[in-house]
């Protein structure tokens, strides 16, 4: 029953979320999400092929240890405990293969934050602004063009209206075109916040006086739209500042530069109004 009621609500969230290319959490899912970067595959391939198999291993063997212990010591067996404190060898061992297994670690997951972190040659730069509570989207090289914009939180109804998910949809996305290299330049008004975009393996904090950077290329023939979230504690309304990109072509690209961008939001809807408030508590 439970099982004919999962099909029939399944395959149309299926179809939809196939026909709109949107991809995001899933409820229940577990794992990363898929990676549309290369620093983000090669951030996965990390997690499942070098952190969870040695993971598993250890909790197994711990596991299997304990086991071990309880029933080859328990007290029934051992009416007269052992006086043994101390056991050089095994305390080396014990000291020195964890040792080795995180410069295990550390060797591959210093190759990717250099990687992360040493800027290529970038095709274009785009600055995004921490406000409370909203992102601001500019782009310094079409700035004559594109005039920065606030990109607000879609309120439930309007997300529900447009089919996006609420607390991720926003009105006027990041656009940015596949594959190409984009810095990506990230700063705050007033406090700090954190531009996070987990399938681009972008996690960079935005801080007020200092403009960090950062960069991704989405693979090409994996434009949609993607969802990140402000991943900085950031105040009252943190979890109501979603970010929402959309990544085309890069003719499709060029046009929404030359038609001025589709977008001309300059002001905010979201502020601490009580309007606002009382729409994100329903
Ligand atoms: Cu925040």
């Amino acid at each position: 029953m439970r099982l004919k009621k999962a099909i029939i609500l399944g395959i149309p969230a299926l179809l939809l979320t196939s026909a709109m290319a949107i991809a995001m959490p899933e409820n229940g899912g577990i794992g990363l999400q898929e990676p549309v970067t290369a620093n983000m595959e090669e951030i996965v391939g990390f997690h499942n092929k070098i952190i969870m198999p040695i993971i598993t291993v250890i909790v197994l063997f711990v596991l299997v240890l304990m086991i071990y212990i309880m029933i080859r010591f328990r007290e029934s067996a051992n009416p007269v405990p052992s006086k043994t404190t101390h056991n050089a060898l095994i305390e080396v061992i014990w000291t020195v293969v964890p040792i080795l297994i995180l410069l295990g670690m550390a060797f591959p997951s210093m190759k990717m934050l250099y990687n992360q972190d040493d800027l290529p040659e970038t095709e274009m730069t785009v600055k995004v602004t921490g406000n409370t509570w909203n992102w601001e989207y500019a782009y310094p090289e079409h700035a004559d063009t594109i005039d920065s914009y606030i990109s607000n939180p879609l309120n439930k109804a309007a997300a529900e209206a447009a089919g996006k998910p609420y607390l991720f949809a926003a009105d006027a996305p990041l656009v940015v075109p596949s594959g190409t290299k984009v810095k990506v330049l990230i700063t705050s008004n007033n406090n700090l916040h954190s531009f996070a975009v987990p399938q681009f393996g972008v996690k960079m904090d935005a801080i007020p006086g200092i403009i960090n950077e950062t960069w991704f290329e989405v693979y090409e023939g994996k434009e949609g739209t993607y969802y990140g979230q402000c991943s900085e504690l950031c105040g009252v309304n943190h979890y109501y500042m979603p970010i929402e990109v959309k990544v085309v072509t890069k003719g499709e690209f060029q046009k929404w530069i030359a038609n001025g961008g589709a977008f001309t939001t300059t002001t905010a809807q979201n502020s601490l109004s009580g309007d606002m408030l009382t729409a994100a508590q329903e």
